[in-house]
Parts: structure tokens; sequence; C-alpha cells
């Protein structure tokens, strides 16, 4: 059955145009504005007919929409999964309906690799180990740091990347110690609150804030200016993504560094699902290339970034 689907479906692409189903997480921040903008264009220019829908950072508004295209034999289903686990029976549906799966940004912990066809998106664990490594170079005068922690979305794949990669590094200096670790969920919102209760804890024994993301970061200014004191010079802020607020933040002397996260997939989902609608083999993941972003560089930077 799922062969001859396979079969009639590509058949009837080959008439029509290719369509994808596209289930995005949510419209919690920059970066994910940026990706979501950065799939819709490419779609257009590939001349690929995208079905889109957004889960607003729900997992079950995000199975019921994947279950929408496999009723809609859509030709091939991406998204960027909330959390890394909860996909196995709604991933064993598609399977059976003989219908890929790409992982577009964040990766999935399923027990059968078969369920996905390629992952494309970023080292999260790399990521983290940039951030941590920018750190221990060019934050060292002190005998003792003491660091908090702004996570992403609890068991979201570059919430625990940033955090394995970020800990390998520091946990090798004595004088780096992690006060604590706060879950946010990206938004400013959830960076402001955290950063409120970790001022209430801890005060001004806080040397370092290392946000998961930009709008984290941002969050967390407001909070420390708030409180009385300035980030970027009584505090060090560093931060993941690299979107144009951070540049901002990075040029008003707030944020001293931020490591890029490139939010453009979209023209390589829409190569990766024409290739495969030719039956050309994927690679397993295809990750894009990133760099860091010190204060210094943010003036100049700015005027290059449009997202
Ligand atoms: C990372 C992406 C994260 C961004 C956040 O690839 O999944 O989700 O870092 C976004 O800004 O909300």
């Amino acid at each position: 059955q799922a062969l001859n689907g396979q079969t009639e479906k590509r058949a009837n692409s080959k008439k029509n145009k290719i369509v994808l189903g596209f289930a995005q997480v949510g419209t919690e921040s920059s970066w994910r504005l940026a990706n979501t903008k950065s799939v819709i264009e490419a779609a257009k220019e590939a001349d690929i007919e995208l079905v889109y829908d957004n889960a607003e950072q729900s997992q079950e508004k995000q199975i019921e929409i994947i279950r929408r295209f496999i009723k809609q034999k859509v030709d091939v289903i991406a998204f960027s999964p909330k959390t890394e686990t909860g996909w196995e029976t709604v991933l064993q549906e598609a399977k059976e309906a003989g219908i890929p799966v790409i992982l577009s940004d964040r990766e999935v912990n399923v027990s059968d690799d078969t369920l996905w066809t390629a992952y494309i998106g970023s080292d999260m664990t790399d990521e983290g180990r940039r951030a941590a490594d920018w750190l221990v170079k060019n934050v060292r005068e002190k005998e003792q740091y003491r660091i908090i922690e702004l996570q992403g979305t609890e068991k979201s794949a570059p919430a625990l990347g940033r955090k394995k990669g970020f800990d390998e590094v520091i946990r090798q200096y004595s004088q780096y110690e992690l006060l604590s670790s706060y879950y946010g969920d990206y938004t400013l919102q959830s960076g402001r609150l955290i950063m409120e209760r970790a001022l209430q804890q801890y005060g001004d024994r806080i040397d370092i804030v290392y946000s998961h993301n930009d709008d984290m970061a941002l969050g967390a200014i407001q909070a420390i200016e708030d409180y009385g004191l300035a980030p970027g010079k009584d505090m060090i802020l560093i931060s993941i993504d690299a979107t144009r607020p951070a540049f901002q933040a990075m040029a008003a002397g707030k944020l001293n560094m931020a490591v890029e996260c490139n939010p453009l997939l979209g023209p390589q989902l829409m190569k990766a699902v024409r290739d495969l609608m030719d039956g050309k083999d994927l690679p397993m993941k295809i990750i894009t290339a990133e760099g860091l972003f010190p204060m210094e560089t943010a003036k100049r930077e700015l005027h290059n970034r449009d997202f």
C-alpha cells in the first residue's frame, strides 16, 4: 500500500507542483520569524506549493498539524520539533503513509531513525562550546566568575545542545562557577522574568549571564537595568542567534558577544525537498556554517544584518 501510495503521489506531483507541509514551532523569537520568512520565500522561489501552519509552541498542536498534512497527502513534511521526544507515533503514521519527513532547525530523539529522512540546521552543542570558548579566552581577569544560565525550551534540541556544549568547556576551568540555570521559552518575557528571579537570589554576585537566545538576553538586559546595574559592564552578557536586535544591544554596549545561529534554512530545505522528489539520496544531516560576533564588531556588522 505504502509503495503504491508513494508511486501514485510521485506521479501526481510530477503532474502538479511538489506540495510541502511545514509545521512551524511558533513565533517566539526574532530568529523564528526570520526562519519562517526564509521558508516561505524559498518555497515561492523554488515553485514548491507550501502548506504552512504554526503550532504556537504547543507539541500537541504540532502533532495535529502533521496529521492534517498526512490526511492531505502532501508530498513531503518538514517541521521544527518543539522538543526532542514525543514524535514516534505521528512519524510512524507519516512513514506508513509513504510521506518523507525532514527536520528543520531542531532534531528529534526517536528509537528508529528511519522515521525521519534528513536534518537541516545547526550543531547546537558546537554553539554552546563556541560561547564558552569565547568566555574563557576573553573574560579571564578575575579569580572567580559566577555564571547564570538562561536556557531555552526544556527538552528542546537547542537547549540540550547549548547547555551540553557550554558545560563541556566551562567545567575545565575552576575560575568559572555556574551559580544556577533556569528554563525560559526563548521569549523576551521569559528572559526578563528569569533574570528578575536570579537577581533576587544572587544580586550583584552574578558576573556573567549566558543566554540561549537573543530574545531572552534582551529581557535579561531590561531586568538588570531595572535592578540598577549596567548590563554589558557590571555583568558580562553573551547570547546565541546573533539577530539584528542582538547587534543593536551590542552597539549600545549592553551585550558583549553573540554566537551566530543561521535561521535562513529555506533554500537548503527546498533543495532537499526537490532532490527527495527526484529520487536522490539526502545526507542525514546538513549543518549550516556559523560564526560569532563580539561587541566591537557590532556597529560594522549591523548594516549587513537583515534579520
Ligand atoms: C535554534 C532555534 C531556537 C533559536 C531561538 O535553531 O530552534 O529557537 O535559538 C528559537 O531563538 O526560538
